[in-house]
């Protein structure tokens, strides 16, 4: 293992996602056969303390402040950027311009424009650029997209697609950077709309064309303060609130360039829905049912099949020849929501390896963007509202 070459990457930010990405970083190489061997060299942040604390924590082996300083050192081959999406763009450009290969969190900007310059540094270096819509590479979504591919569900019609949450139905939750449009770009729309998009896109082959779209706040002021309890918590009675400048859901239709129709739906005010990211895909010679609070399971049905004993079959996608499953746990001991990031690691790595780039590219996320921001001005555009009556 530790004979092979390393690659030696600096992530910049620590919290959720840079624990997510942290985990798959140090179990990556544990589990694959990679060609290059991971080095957690250093972990960027912008409290001193904070960060070093998440170093020690997480696994890396130094605590910097300056993402400036790390993308140009030379000790650094990678630079996995785990940040809110205000700083993508300017962290991203320099580290390309600086020879490094990018990895950034989802959605790849705040905005059309900033993913462009993304996308357009990335296409002008020969660096890998990659965009992280982990939920690509759970297996059980790995598994619907090969049968899609392969034709299984013939022509593809509809594409039904909820990421439903709960964390903000009280009203109490403090107001937290996902909350912020100058740090987030949107709410529900680009945090977890953006991944469903993503996986619809990507599972039937098809580009979303058109969209008719409603944005809602519910709740537009959230306490400043208030313990954290994972995304969400509580503030205390008559604490001081702040505005709420992002939608907290969002619900459109979707034409498809392939033909299909979709339905989509995005909200963290969805009682009892954990995270419910739903996929279900109709085509002329069957569909596929998923959900991601029962992660492991894809659900098949064969149009073929004779009628008394057609039905949705339950696929528990954890056997040695499913996507990624074979080199964890023998079949039906199960993966978790840490193992999307693992496997972007493990395609990460071996695409650098192999000189080419792994999917999602920045051009494939800015066509997300695009998305994202068409039914930002969709929904701004109240004239498409009919009213009833
Ligand atoms: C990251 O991939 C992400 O979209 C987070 O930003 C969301 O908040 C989380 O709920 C799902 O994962």
């Amino acid at each position: 293992m530790s004979e092979r070459p390393e690659l030696r990457v600096a992530m910049v930010g620590h919290a959720f996602m840079g624990a997510a990405h942290s985990q798959a970083w140090r179990s990556a190489h544990r589990f694959f056969d990679l060609p290059l061997t991971p080095r957690m060299a250093v972990v960027c942040g912008r409290d001193p303390e904070r960060t070093r604390q998440a170093a020690d924590r997480l696994g890396w082996d130094e605590a910097v402040t300056d993402w400036r300083e790390v993308v140009e050192r030379d000790d650094v081959d990678l630079v996995d950027i785990c940040t809110p999406g205000d700083t993508h763009r300017d962290i991203a450009v320099a580290a390309l311009a600086a020879g490094k290969h990018v990895m950034c969190e989802k959605p790849l900007a705040n905005s059309v424009p900033e993913a462009e310059e993304m996308a357009a540094a990335a296409a002008a270096s020969d660096r890998l650029a990659f965009c992280g819509y982990s939920y690509r590479r759970t297996p059980a979504l790995a598994l619907a997209r090969q049968l899609v591919a392969e034709g299984r569900l013939g022509e593809i019609r509809h594409v039904r697609a909820q990421y439903l949450q709960d964390w903000l139905s009280d009203a109490d939750a403090p107001l937290t950077w996902r909350l912020d449009r100058e740090r987030a770009g949107s709410g529900a729309l680009g945090d977890i709309g953006a991944h469903v998009v993503d996986l619809a896109q990507w599972i039937t082959g098809q580009s979303i064309a058109g969209v008719s779209a409603v944005l809602t706040t519910f709740v537009d002021s959230r306490p400043l303060g208030g313990d954290l309890v994972g995304l969400g918590g509580r503030a205390q009675a008559g604490s001081p609130r702040g505005p709420v400048t992002v939608d907290d859901a969002a619900a459109f239709t979707a034409r498809f360039d392939g033909g299909a129709m979709g339905v989509f739906e995005a909200t963290r005010f969805a009682l009892g829905r954990k995270n419910a990211v739903r996929l279900e895909v109709n085509g002329s010679d069957g569909s596929l049912a998923f959900d991601f609070e029962d992660n492991d399971v894809l659900h098949v049905l064969d149009a073929g099949v004779e009628g008394a004993r057609q039905g949705f079959t339950r696929v528990l996608v954890t056997e040695p020849d499913h996507p990624y499953a074979g080199s964890w746990w023998p079949p039906g001991h199960g993966l978790g929501y840490e193992h999307g990031f693992t496997h972007q690691v493990v395609d990460v790595v071996r695409a650098l390896a192999e000189g080419r780039q792994a999917a999602p590219t920045f051009a494939d996320a800015l066509q997300v963007q695009r998305v994202l921001d068409a039914v930002e001005r969709s929904a701004a555009d109240q004239s498409r509202m009919t009213p009833v009556g």
